[in-house]
């Protein structure tokens, strides 16, 4: 990631001569290891803390510090901010769609009651805290093609429920007492780290089934279309958002997006690398969360107000995932 070191975006974060200690929970779900890898490569890796409640893999020690942090658990966490001297916090620990309808009441602990936490821990311990938001923050009666910033949210899901519960809980914290509560609303993330129990993960199964295999069987129409974006894209957004100044911020929660596409879309590109790839189509439960979201996400504000702006569409992120693929099962 050193290339961002490059990138004049950097030269405006004030942060460089005095970096934050960042502290990460959830850290080892899809998107906190790749997100503590490429800050530490900004901030250097002992100023960058995973947490989880999970034993992780050797090779996620030797990367950098990493610590037992239980969201639920107040006092806990009030130790760990104080003992690290943290500054910013991440906070991924959430139930994702799927998943959290196979477990409403784990969901509603962890994913509002983590919230009401960790809010209030970086009220008192004034941080900077980022809760990612999702396109299943929108339900059936919001437009879904687009998909504006501000518009009707009535999630059908206890994941999208408890998003939109963050979202406005932050706001209010930030208007009630000035944190600098920070959320992006993501679309589907594409990595070759596997996610876990959200709708969007056809996506990226695809990729290790036709690697494999050269077949995949979707739980989604091939018709159904979603927004989506390829991991770098998604930590460039969340690094540049966070070290954008307060100032320039219109808002407190953006929209941010890259391409969108449904399942027979994905397989013809990818079918342009991996020709023998056979696809069929078996609808679940997921078909529903899916028609309930958006399909095309405008991402406008965040591109007006923090020069938000995608590298990957559909053709570059294929060729990117075959290669990280690749290099994982070679
Ligand atoms: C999910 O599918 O639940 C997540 C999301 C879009 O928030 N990937």
């Amino acid at each position: 990631y050193s290339q961002y070191l490059n990138n004049s975006y950097i030269f405006q974060d004030p942060n460089l001569n005095d970096p934050p200690r960042i502290l990460i929970t959830g850290s080892l779900g899809q998107l906190g290891v790749e997100v503590a890898r490429f800050l530490r490569d900004i901030y250097g890796r002992e100023n960058v803390i995973m947490s989880d409640i999970i034993k992780p893999r050797k090779e996620v020690f030797n990367d950098g510090p990493y610590i037992f942090a239980d969201i639920l658990d107040f006092k806990g966490l009030q130790e760990i901010v104080v003992t690290h001297r943290i500054d910013w916090l991440i906070h991924f620990s959430a139930l994702l769609s799927a998943i959290g309808e196979q477990n409403v009441p784990l969901a509603v602990r962890v994913n509002i009651e983590g919230v009401h936490n960790v809010i209030e821990l970086a009220k008192q311990y004034k941080l900077k805290l980022f809760i990612p938001s999702t396109i299943g923050a929108f339900g059936p009666e919001s437009p879904r093609n687009p998909t504006p910033n501000i518009t009707i949210q009535r999630p059908k899901t206890i994941y999208g429920v408890s998003k939109v519960h963050a979202e406005l809980l932050g706001e209010y914290y930030f208007h009630r007492y000035g944190l600098d509560f920070r959320c992006l609303r993501f679309p589907g993330v594409i990595s070759s780290d596997p996610p876990g129990g959200g709708t969007t993960d056809y996506a990226v199964a695809i990729f290790h089934d036709v690697l494999r295999t050269g077949r995949f069987e979707c739980y989604l129409r091939p018709d159904t279309r979603l927004p989506m974006m390829y991991i770098k894209d998604c930590l460039r957004a969340l690094w540049e958002y966070m070290v954008t100044p307060a100032a320039k911020l219109k808002r407190r929660v953006y929209n941010v997006t890259a391409m969108s596409f449904t399942p027979e879309e994905l397989a013809a590109t990818i079918a342009k690398y991996v020709p023998e790839i056979k696809v069929t189509y078996r609808p679940d439960s997921r078909q529903q969360i899916a028609d309930s979201w958006p399909q095309v996400f405008d991402d406008s504000a965040a591109r007006e107000d923090w020069s938000w702006h995608h590298k990957y569409d559909i053709d570059k992120m294929v060729t990117a995932m075959i290669d990280d693929i690749r290099r994982q099962y070679n």
